[in-house]
C-alpha cells in the first residue's frame, strides 16, 4: 500500500511566482472579466498553437458545446448523431439544446464513432453529427465529412481530449463546422476551468461572440438567446502561463508512456490502443484495454479494485456508456451498440502525468500483473 495516493492525473500548474505579476496587473487594472486583455491575448495565442483560423475562448468546454449547437441553428427537436462512448457533457449539451441525441456504435481501433453506423441512423429529422476525438484519437474526419455533405448535415467535433493534435500537420480544430476544446484542470493544457470553439467560417465570429455574452450585440441591442460563456482574466492568465509549459509536460508524458508501453506490452491480457502514425498524440490519457477472451480470471474491474486497494486511483473513462445514464436509457443497448458495450467494459485510464516517477509506473505495472495472478 502506497503512503500517498496516486490519482489518474495531476493538474499542470505554472510556478506560483510566475502567476503573481499577472495577479498584480489584473488587480491594479481592475479589469477582471468580460473580454479583458489577457483573455484576448490567449485567444490569439491559442489560434496559433492550434493552427485554426478562428477561436473563441470559453469559461468551460460544456458552455462551448452549447454555443456551438446554438450557432449552427439546428432545427428545434432535430436529431444529432453522436457516440455513447464519451463523457456526460457530450449528450447533455445536445439535450440542453432541445435536440435529440441518437447514439451510433464505435470502431474498435480508434474507439471513435463508426461512420457506417452513422449513415444507417440518418433520418429526415437528422440535422448534425457530433463526433468525439476520444482520448485524442481523431474521429474518421474525411468519411464523416463525406456523409455530412451527402446528407446536408452539420458536423461538430468534441475535441475536449485533443489539444494540439494534428493530422499530417493539420490542426484537428479545422475539421467540421465547429470544434470544442476543454481546458479543465484535468486536461493537458488547462485554465483550471476553460474551453474554446474553433471554426473556419468567418460568419460565425460575431454570432459566437454575442451568444457567449447573453446575445448582446451592443449596449442597446440583444440579437440572440445567449448565455454567459466568458472566461475571466485569472483563467486567461493561467492559460497564458500553461501555454509555456504544456510542451515540456508532453515530453515528460512521452517518457511515462514509453515506460508503460515497455512493461505492459508483454502482458497478454492487455491491449494498448495505438495512435495512427499520421497523428500527433496529444498525450491526454494513457488508456489500456483489459481483454477477456475465454475463461480468464482477469477483468478491468478486478484491476481497478486491486489498484485502489493499493492507493492507486485509476478511472474507468468512459464506463458506463451514456446509454446507461438514466436520461438516455431507452436510446441504445448491447444489441445496437455492440462494440461500445464491449470496449466500455475493458478500458482503464492509468495514472498519467509528467511528474509520475519511473518507480511509480513500475509499481503500477507490477500490481496489474499481480491482480491477474492474485
Ligand atoms: N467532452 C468530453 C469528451 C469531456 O471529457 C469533457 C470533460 C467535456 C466534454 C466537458 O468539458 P468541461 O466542461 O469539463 O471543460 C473530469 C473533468 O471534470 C471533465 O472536465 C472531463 N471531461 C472528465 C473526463 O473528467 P471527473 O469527474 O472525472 O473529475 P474528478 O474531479 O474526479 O478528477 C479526476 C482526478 O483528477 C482526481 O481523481 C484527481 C485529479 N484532480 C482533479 C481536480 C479537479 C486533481 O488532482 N486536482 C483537481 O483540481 O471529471
Amino acid at each position: 500500500m502506497l503512503k500517498k495516493p496516486i490519482y489518474v492525473t495531476k493538474p499542470l500548474l505554472p510556478e506560483l511566482e510566475d502567476f503573481y505579476p499577472y495577479l498584480e496587473d489584473i488587480w491594479s487594472s481592475k479589469w477582471v472579466t468580460n473580454h479583458g486583455k489577457y483573455h484576448n491575448l490567449l485567444e490569439t495565442e491559442l489560434q496559433n498553437v492550434l493552427k485554426v483560423p478562428h477561436l473563441s475562448l470559453f469559461n468551460n468546454g460544456t458552455m462551448g458545446l452549447l454555443v456551438a449547437l446554438k450557432a449552427l441553428d439546428l432545427p428545434e427537436g432535430s436529431e444529432v448523431i453522436t457516440t455513447p462512448f464519451t463523457f456526460a457533457a457530450t449528450p447533455h449539451a445536445i439535450s440542453w439544446s432541445g435536440l435529440k441525441p441518437v447514439f451510433a456504435d464505435i470502431e474498435p481501433e480508434t474507439m471513435t464513432i463508426d461512420p457506417s453506423n452513422i449513415e444507417e441512423l440518418i433520418t429526415p429529422n437528422t440535422s448534425a453529427i457530433l463526433a468525439v476525438h476520444i482520448y485524442g484519437f481523431p474521429a474518421k474526419v474525411e468519411k464523416i465529412q463525406e456523409i455530412a455533405d451527402k446528407f446536408n448535415l452539420k458536423v461538430i467535433y468534441d475535441a475536449a481530449h485533443a489539444f494540439s493534435t494534428e493530422i499530417e500537420g493539420k490542426g484537428i480544430g479545422t475539421y467540421g463546422d465547429i470544434s470544442m476544446f476543454s481546458f479543465h484542470a484535468t486536461k493537458l493544457f488547462n485554465c483550471i476551468e476553460g474551453g474554446a470553439l474553433t471554426y473556419n467560417n468567418s460568419n460565425l465570429v460575431d454570432q459566437i461572440y454575442s451568444l457567449r455574452n447573453f446575445g448582446i450585440m451592443n449596449e442597446d441591442t440583444i440579437v440572440s438567446v445567449g448565455l454567459n460563456g466568458k472566461a475571466n482574466e485569472l483563467q486567461a492568465a493561467i492559460g497564458l502561463l500553461n501555454l509555456e509549459c504544456y510542451k515540456k509536460e508532453q515530453e515528460k508524458r512521452q517518457i511515462v508512456k514509453q515506460l508503460y508501453d515497455n512493461y505492459l506490452s508483454s502482458f497478454p491480457f492487455i491491449l494498448i490502443p495505438k495512435m495512427p502514425v499520421n497523428v500527433s498524440n496529444s498525450l491526454q490519457y494513457y488508456v489500456i484495454r483489459i481483454i477477456q477472451d475465454g475463461p480468464s480470471d482477469i477483468s478491468r474491474d478486478k484491476v481497478y479494485h486491486y489498484l485502489k486497494q493499493h492507493n492507486i486511483y485509476t478511472r474507468k473513462y468512459f464506463y458506463p456508456l451514456c446509454t446507461d445514464y438514466v436520461p438516455y436509457r431507452s436510446l441504445g443497448s448491447e444489441r445496437t451498440l455492440p462494440q461500445a458495450y464491449t470496449i466500455a467494459e475493458e478500458v482503464l485510464s492509468l495514472p498519467f502525468y509528467g511528474e509520475l516517477k519511473e518507480e511509480e509506473v513500475l509499481k503500477i505495472c507490477a500490481l496489474i500483473k499481480e491482480a491477474k495472478y492474485e
